[in-house]
């Protein structure tokens, strides 16, 4: 039995990752939603998330915490969740865990705001170095796993890699991200997917505001709403 402690859909990045593994993968669980602030760990979280973060994933009670461990748990479980062929499991680890611990500065400058559809501005020198690290990452799977295996996404079959960058997904198309032609393609393919669209859906229907957020949306060009 799986609970999923997760936090706003409109503004918490980690917590879109693992619903969408469970939801595209169709695992049965309990949605436990709870209020984050935006500000790092959080002593209101600790009673369910020993690091006072989320998403944490409770397995009959049992807490499972970051978004990696959370994937790799469920992939020892659940079939499909990596790619089947060696080396480009290995590619769709390496991308995955290059995304959970780096990009700080595209993090910092652009943090998830799903409601948001900005004019889009030139990038700081940082921030425009991991946009284009990101395009990298994605044009290099696809040509070189995804085309050969078939299907639309970074290694053909939608897998943890894909949701790992899932919130990368929501900032290029909130704050209006220039990508070269076969970013944009997966961007694309991604926005189609049901599960981000009901992730979505969710983010629309909240009424939280981060005002720390939303100052930084301005450098974009406004802050106009989806
Ligand atoms: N490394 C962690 C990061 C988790 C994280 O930073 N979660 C944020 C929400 S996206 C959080 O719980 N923040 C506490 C709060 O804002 O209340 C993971 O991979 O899950």
């Amino acid at each position: 039995m799986y609970t999923l402690y997760f936090g706003n859909c409109n503004y918490s990045s980690w917590s879109l990752r693992a619903w969408l593994l469970l939801r595209h993968f169709e695992i049965d669980f309990t949605a436990h939603q709870v209020e984050v602030l935006g500000q790092g760990p959080n002593a209101r979280h600790r009673g369910y998330s020993a690091n006072g973060l989320v998403p944490c994933l409770h397995v009959d009670g049992f807490p499972i915490w970051d978004t990696l461990a959370i994937a790799e748990f469920l992939a020892e479980r659940h079939a499909g969740l990596w790619p089947r062929n060696e080396l480009a499991r290995a590619r769709a680890r390496s991308v995955s865990c290059e995304m959970h611990s780096g990009f700080t500065a595209l993090r910092g400058a652009m943090p998830m705001n799903i409601k948001l559809r900005l004019n889009g501005a030139e990038l700081p020198v940082d921030v425009q170095a991991d946009v284009d690290r990101v395009a990298e990452i994605w044009a290099d799977a696809r040509a070189e796993f995804g085309e050969a295996v078939g299907g639309p996404y970074l290694f053909g079959s939608f897998c943890v890699a894909d949701a790992m960058f899932a919130p990368v997904v929501w900032r290029f198309n909130a704050y209006n991200v220039a990508l070269p032609p076969a970013a944009a393609a997966y961007r694309d393919t991604m926005l189609a997917h049901p599960g981000m669209k009901a992730w979505e859906r969710l983010a629309l229907a909240e009424h939280q505001a981060f005002a720390h957020y939303d100052a930084l949306a301005e450098r974009f060009g406004g802050s106009r709403e989806a």
